[in-house]
């Protein structure tokens, strides 16, 4: 058993039993996509989102591509982490002085609640993608910090709690394109400012399904068994990228080694919203919710470039698949 640590319980986690037929580790919610095209005013699409519980409820920061393309942050709430109310303008970044510090753009966010404070990590503009840093208490003012890394760099993850006072970062380091190689590695911060020790995490050769190049998905998850990543994996095809889920098992106390990691994807993109939007075959997830009590998970993932979609699964059930399946 992989029992959850270190999370509050969270009774109203959005959830849906496995159906009927389904022998795979995690199931997509019938209700997919949950934000469908046009979200917002402003937005054609919403998709690679974080959300976290927030107050009772659940708050996310969301990848809005306006009308023009362009992907901006927003910031939403929701009651039941289904159905979300998505601020019409972009999240405006202040620095400490209060002076305003948004970027050109600004892409796949995730959101980690490390002791009191929320931080997003982001693809940033810094002269080429980097992974942008801000702080926010209460999603409504939002704290722009220094930019983590150098570009280039893609799907910045942080973990939900220091390890000996420090903060640990998982990162992709990538070029200005659609990057053709990428593996996963980590970087730790006394301070969530200078970012040193790098340590390689793993590397994009796996099976065909993610042999082009890898990324961190969700916040890790703390098990007993040890930290339960979801990560994107991508395969080229003569018809371009296919991003599908995977998962592996970190060291609890030196995350920089896998001690798991599944030969098989977990999903793959094969329904309409997934195989059919402005990039057909992505799984792109960003987040995950867990219940401590019930072992529940929801995991919320970008689909096609176009939309939002739940799957869900039992985190014991996950990691014991993980590990059943390590290469
Ligand atoms: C990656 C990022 C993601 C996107 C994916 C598939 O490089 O740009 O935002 O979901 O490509 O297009």
């Amino acid at each position: 058993m992989a029992g959850i640590k270190n999370l509050e319980a969270l009774p109203g986690i959005p959830w849906e039993d496995r159906p009927a037929g389904c022998h795979g580790p995690l199931w997509r919610f019938s209700g997919n996509p949950v934000i469908d095209r046009n979200p917002a005013p402003r937005a054609l699409r919403i998709y690679n989102s974080a959300v976290v519980p927030l107050d009772g409820a659940f708050a996310g920061v969301f990848r809005a591509d306006h009308r023009d393309f362009m992907p901006h942050l927003h910031a939403g709430r929701s009651q039941d982490g289904i159905h979300w109310e998505i601020d019409p303008d972009p999240i405006v970044f202040s620095d400490s002085a209060g002076n305003p510090v948004n970027g050109s753009y600004a892409y796949d966010p995730r959101v980690v609640r490390i002791e009191d404070a929320y931080y997003i990590t982001w693809c940033a503009d810094f002269h080429g993608p980097t992974i942008g840093l801000a702080r926010t208490d209460d999603f409504r003012s939002f704290t722009r910090l220094e930019n983590a890394l150098l570009p280039f760099n893609r799907n910045g993850v942080l973990f939900p709690r220091r390890f000996d006072g420090k903060y640990i970062l998982l990162s992709r380091p990538s070029d200005s394109g659609h990057t053709p190689f990428g593996d996963i590695f980590l970087s730790e911060s006394p301070d969530l400012c200078h970012w040193g020790r790098h340590r390689h995490v793993m590397s994009a050769d796996g099976g065909w399904w993610e042999d082009t190049k890898i990324g961190a998905g969700p916040v890790p998850i703390e098990t007993s068994l040890g930290w339960l990543l979801f990560y994107h994996g991508v395969a080229n095809t003569c018809n371009g990228f296919i991003y599908s889920l995977g998962g592996a098992i970190l060291d609890r106390d030196d995350p920089s080694r896998v001690l798991w990691r599944c030969r098989e994807c977990l999903l793959t993109p094969e329904t309409g919203y997934e195989t059919c939007g402005l990039v057909p075959n992505v799984i792109f997830p960003c987040a995950a919710l867990c219940d401590p009590d019930s072992g529940r998970l929801a995991l919320y993932y970008g689909a096609a470039d176009t939309f939002t979609a739940l799957a869900f699964g039992q985190v014991d059930e996950v990691a014991g698949y993980i590990r059943a399946n390590s290469r």
